[in-house]
């Protein structure tokens, strides 16, 4: 029977069709598929954080609403996320507590502070452009409930990549303390974006099985490497220079040659050493624990309702 359910599985995979809620998977493709969406969906919640940080100040009414909107979605694609966790028997409070615990993990680049209006645009441009690179394969992923949900969680992103791309633009067209708060963020987060894509591809220990699986399509250097490609000439038309002085064109290769990337800093921040973690993990405790009364509210307002429909009945 299992060795029945096994080939099927397999044959799935191989003919690229998606694995639904339904289909029996091997325990080891389950735990992988949770734990990419569960660390997925908290990097979207703990990614509020940062930008949010500015909607209070934001410079303007247009500006302040194009910001919650985007803080919003945020909000939305944590509980895509979630809920297709759950699909697969994952408990959604239980993913809560593992976050608020630190013993689960989220995306390394909400780590760093933002400390200017620039950084709402830099983290537009860098860091959804980043997730956009990383998740667009990731909508052919063998688990269908994950593959539906980056379709539409991608569209999303591009709005935000533009949003903070036209923001930079509008400052690059400012006055010499804008440009220069522009330049000054994008040194800032340049290395922590490429950090995104995960460890080297000889350092990482889910690639391979996940790439066999087909959740993931290209490994962590490859979409480094396209990453880099695009955001060169994104740089050159925005007219900021990116903070590294081996970035250069190799013709052989068709693709930019980068600097070495300070694994020891994303280490640190794996292990909650960075400047923020420690801040983004009290402040996402305080807001679930703030939240109880709802919680309960809800609950106690569901149970009414069963109450009345056993005794309508
Ligand atoms: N930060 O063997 P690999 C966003 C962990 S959403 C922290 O290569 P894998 C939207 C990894 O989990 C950003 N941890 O692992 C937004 C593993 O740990 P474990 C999030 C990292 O899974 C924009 C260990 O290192 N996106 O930005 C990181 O095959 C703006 C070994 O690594 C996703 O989650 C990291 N950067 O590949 C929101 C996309 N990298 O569990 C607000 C989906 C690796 O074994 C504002 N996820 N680790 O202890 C993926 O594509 C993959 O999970 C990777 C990692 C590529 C992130």
């Amino acid at each position: 029977m299992t060795e029945e359910l096994e080939r099927r599985f397999e044959d799935t995979i191989a003919r690229d069709q998606r694995l639904e809620p339904r289909d029996w998977v091997p325990e080891g493709y389950r735990k992988t598929m949770i734990r990419q969406i569960s660390q997925h969906a908290h990097s979207e919640i703990i990614g509020m954080q940062p930008e949010g940080n500015w909607i209070t100040r934001a410079p303007s009414l247009r500006r302040k609403a194009i910001l919650l909107a985007k803080v919003q979605d945020e909000a939305g694609h944590g509980l895509y996320l979630y809920s297709a966790a759950e699909t697969l028997g994952a408990d959604r409070t239980e993913l809560t507590e593992k976050l608020i615990s630190g013993a689960q993990k989220y995306s390394s680049i909400f780590n760093y502070p933002t400390v200017t209006f620039a950084d709402v645009g830099v983290i537009g441009w860098l860091v959804d452009g980043a997730a956009i690179c990383n998740q667009v394969p990731l909508c052919r992923s063998s688990y269908g409930p994950y593959a539906r949900g980056m379709i539409r969680i991608c569209k999303e992103e591009s709005f935000h990549q533009r949003q903070g791309y036209e923001l930079l633009m509008t400052m690059m067209r400012g006055t010499e303390a804008q440009r220069e708060m522009v330049q000054e963020a994008t040194n800032r987060w340049w290395w922590p974006s490429l950090m995104m894509f995960g460890p080297p591809d000889a350092d990482s220990p889910n690639t391979e099985q996940s790439m066999a699986w087909k959740i993931k399509r290209h490994t962590n250097d490859e979409l480094r490497q396209r990453f880099v490609d695009m955001s060169v000439p994104q740089a050159e038309a925005l007219g900021v220079t990116l903070p590294d002085a081996e970035l250069s064109w190799n013709a052989e290769r068709g693709h930019y040659d980068f600097g070495a990337i300070d694994w020891d800093e994303f280490k640190q921040i794996l292990k909650g050493n960075g400047p923020c973690n420690a801040e983004r993990i009290a402040k996402r405790r305080a807001a679930h624990e703030d939240g109880a009364w709802v919680r309960e509210a809800a609950a106690a307002h569901a149970a009414k309702q069963r109450d009345r429909e056993r005794s309508a009945a």
